[in-house]
């Protein structure tokens, strides 16, 4: 469990567009200093933004990536540190009483490494972009004589062999080609690096005793729910919880009490993914109540939590959800659009879903990264099941799967678990995209990552995404469900549709034999440049992607009636990624522009999934009405 701004009256969101400022040109600016690439643990001073910078102050909202908001293309490529700053009044009631309340500073997201000041005193560093951290920041706020709170953020986007993702700095030294102390960031992951305070910054308060966790799973047989839950406060030892469960009706179905226990719910409302059900995504609430005496207070803490009873099995053929096998028809996303770059933006989130419901698709993956919690509630409230990825994208290098990487590898999992855990949308973690499997010190690696998650979340299977060769993989013999990425027909073979049949079902085949675990096809897909057409189809044109989606699925189709347990299209949208000779203003393998406007391969797909849904005996809802989703 996050405490996120969904529970808290005291909310005091830091208001977008005019607000924080950055001098991206400011302090320590340019070259990294000295070579083992590890700049951004230099710490800046504390301080304001306004005396460190040496470069122009910006007017940067938040929540946004800074690259693409100006006219400036070293602000658009820009590494190194920016500063933001803000200054907020704090009511009152915050900074006083006896206990006065805990005042917390939350960020939903900071791309990569953040260091924050409050009032100059540095509450909190973090170490990774794509997942929350907080500070409690009372004992600063509440020594002020001054409601005035001025909060201080440098953040550096450099990325290193042992960031996650990771990264590594190419020094230019050749002065006959490059200007003096010239450097670039190289990636092995294809999008945008982009960078910035990516979503909200919000101010809450709880009591000085409070809710700090709560864990449920769940189980169910036909008539009869079991949620299991385990709550942990701090703050105070002596303290009672009480626990209610209500229904969508508000009907209280179940009550507790102490810190672990079990909700029993007679005939459940299961939580069923989209198309499975005439009411999918159906979420109870469940009311976590603490009393604490401290001295001659008894506070209360209240946490409400939206929470889906539901289960989810593998076997050696099917991915079985409440029991049923679930078949994966869906897309891979990323987080992505003109201008704001990475920054959380509610519109095109709820077009998204929107356009996830027209597509019929029922599941998607975060690749390749966590995506922010307002998009989780999201599929939560619908029914969109997600593998959870973390940001282990692009781990390519040996030194990468060094135990110093590992040991940050296993602090992401650890917060990522954290953040997703109660999520019934979350059918599976996925700890990494693509890294070299093939290598020897994979098998180690991947061993400790899986085993580490299934040790957080034993209820989750786990995997990751490979690319490799079926023979060589490392990392396969732990995972639960294989996920293969391939690009038959356009990385190799480029033009030839005709290898698609044979070279798809070799790999469907090798993969089975060698594991027998289930396979989802989790990428395939064809750059296409929308408006461009030719007869017989040619790379580039919608003609050839749409050629390219129904050879696939008509392997898929044979295979799926086997042990295939889904397909994932590469991509839902077009998206932006790094300049290359590859790659036309970004990549353009989306089934939608990066304007949510469909390419023709988005027909084909409606089709096929709403096909796959219609075949599956299930209840797809037929979206005749607008609701509104408010928030
Ligand atoms: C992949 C990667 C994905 C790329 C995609 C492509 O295998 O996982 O991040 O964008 O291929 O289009 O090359």
């Amino acid at each position: 469990m996050q405490r996120n701004r969904a529970e808290s009256p005291l909310l005091c969101p830091l208001p977008p567009a005019d607000a924080l400022q950055t001098s991206p040109h400011g302090l320590r600016q340019g070259r990294p200093a000295g070579r083992d690439q590890r700049h951004h643990h230099q710490q800046p001073q504390p301080g304001g933004a306004a005396e460190h910078q040496t470069g122009p102050v910006i007017d940067m909202p938040v929540p946004a990536s800074f690259n693409d908001i100006t006219q400036d293309p070293s602000l658009e490529n820009y590494i190194g540190w920016v500063w933001y700053e803000k200054e907020v009044l704090l009511p009152l009631r915050w900074l006083q009483g006896d206990p006065a309340p805990r005042v917390v500073l939350r960020f939903g997201s900071a791309h990569y490494y953040s260091v924050v000041w409050v009032n100059g005193v540095q509450v909190v560093e973090h170490e990774g972009g794509h997942l929350p951290f907080e500070a409690d920041i009372s004992s600063v706020v509440q020594g002020s004589p001054d409601p005035l709170c001025r909060i201080t953020v440098a953040l550096n986007n450099t990325l290193t062999p042992h960031t996650l993702p990771p990264g590594s700095i190419q020094y230019m030294a050749d002065k006959s080609r490059y200007p003096k102390n010239y450097f670039v960031q190289d990636t092995k992951f294809d999008f945008f690096n982009y960078a910035g305070i990516h979503r909200p910054v919000v101010l809450y308060t709880t009591p000085a005793a409070y809710i700090d966790d709560i864990t449920v799973t769940t189980t169910s047989s036909d008539s009869v729910a079991r949620v299991q839950y385990q709550v942990s406060v701090v703050g105070s030892t002596a303290n009672s919880l009480s626990l209610s469960l209500r229904d969508q009706e508000g009907k209280v179905v179940a009550t507790g009490d102490g810190a672990v226990g079990e909700l029993k719910v007679l005939n459940p409302n299961l939580w069923w993914p989209y198309l499975m059900h005439e009411n999918p995504g159906y979420l109870y609430s469940l009311e976590v109540k603490m009393q604490a005496q401290v001295g001659e207070v008894l506070l209360e803490d209240v946490y409400t939590l939206p929470l889906g009873i539901r289960t989810v099995h593998v076997t050696s053929t099917q991915f079985l959800i409440n029991g049923r096998p679930f078949y994966f028809h869906g897309v891979n996303k990323h987080e992505d659009a003109d201008i704001r770059g990475k920054g959380l933006d509610w519109p095109l989130i709820v077009k998204d879903f929107n356009l996830l419901r027209w597509l019929g698709a029922n599941s998607f993956r975060t690749s390749h990264y966590p995506y922010a919690e307002e998009i989780m509630d999201l599929c939560d409230a619908y029914g969109i099941a997600v593998i959870d990825e973390s940001p282990g994208v692009g781990i390519k290098l040996p030194e990468s799967f060094g135990n110093k990487s590992l040991q940050h590898h296993l602090a992401v999992m650890e917060e990522l678990v954290r953040r997703d855990k109660n999520r019934p949308s979350v059918v599976m973690w996925s700890v990494a995209n693509e890294p070299a499997s093939e290598l020897p010190p994979a098998a180690h690696y991947f061993k400790t990552v899986i085993a580490h998650t299934k040790a957080l979340d034993p209820s989750r299977p786990v995997t990751f995404v490979t690319d490799a060769n079926y023979a060589l993989d490392r990392g396969a013999p732990y995972v639960d469900v294989i996920c293969v990425n391939s690009y038959f027909s356009w990385y190799h073979d480029p033009g030839h549709l005709e290898v698609i049949p044979l070279q798809l079902t070799a790999q469907f085949d090798n993969w089975y034999k060698t594991y027998q675990k289930p396979i989802i096809q989790s990428e395939y897909g064809a750059d296409s440049v929308p408006g461009l057409h030719s007869d017989p189809p040619m790379m580039f044109t919608e003609e050839y992607q749409q050629a390219m989606l129904r050879e696939y699925h008509s392997v898929l189709d044979k295979k799926r009636k086997e042990y295939v347990i889904g397909e994932l299209i590469w991509n839902f949208a077009d998206f932006m990624t790094n300049q290359g000779t590859t790659r036309v203003l970004g990549n353009k393998k989306g089934i939608f522009t990066r304007q949510r406007q469909p390419k023709a391969a988005a027909f084909v797909l409606r089709d096929r999934y709403w096909k796959i849904a219609n075949e599956s005996s299930c209840l797809p809802p037929v979206i005749t009405s607008h609701s509104f989703y408010l928030k």
